[in-house]
């Protein structure tokens, strides 16, 4: 088993109910979930004019390799209605692969730790909850380091907290 880190986000419909049923359905296809962060009301960054998102991190433990659990969380995000209708748009769900283990791979499928997760505050604030201590395979620092780098993007945690999946 492998120790990995995803975050998710949501900005269009039902955003607490789409986070809870993408950390159920994850955990249902063998990405068992543990621990989940508080959930980060976010000001939308890269394409600035959508609404804002909602954003946490989960810790899951899978035995998936980094490819297939690619399509498992596709799968999960495909569920869940997520059309791609423009690049960085509003989405019901976007999961990210942030961290697998202290593995890198950078292929045109897949970059592993997650290209830009050292410069987005939606990430590293949800993150540094749930391992300040984790070092950056490549860029050597800790999550603790990164946030410290990155100002300004509005974050501000919110009441709604996602539940934890029981084990079956
Ligand atoms: N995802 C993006 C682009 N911009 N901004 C916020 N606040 N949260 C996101 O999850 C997000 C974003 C592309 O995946
Ligand atoms: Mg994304
Ligand atoms: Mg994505």
């Amino acid at each position: 088993m492998k120790t990995v880190y995803l975050s998710l986000g949501s900005n269009l419909g039902d955003r607490e109910a789409h986070l809870q049923r993408a950390v159920d359905l994850l955990h249902e296809a063998g990405v068992l979930v543990r621990r989940c962060s508080a959930v980060y009301e976010t000001a939308p960054q890269d394409l600035t004019d959508q609404p804002w998102f909602l954003n946490l991190v989960v810790e899951a433990e899978t035995a998936w390799f980094p490819m297939q659990l690619l399509a498992k969380v596709s799968a999960v995000e495909q569920a869940l209605g997520r059309q791609r209708r423009l690049a960085k748009g509003p989405r019901t769900v976007d999961i990210d692969i942030l961290f697998y283990g202290r593995f890198a791979m950078d292929t045109p499928k897949l970059v592993i730790p997650h290209p830009r997760l050292g410069v987005r505050r939606f990430v590293l604030e949800p993150l540094a909850e749930l391992a300040p201590a984790l070092r950056h395979p490549v860029l050597g620092k800790t999550v603790k380091e990164l946030l410290r780098g990155v100002e300004g993007q509005a974050v501000r945690r919110v009441a709604f907290q996602v539940r934890v999946p029981a084990d079956v």
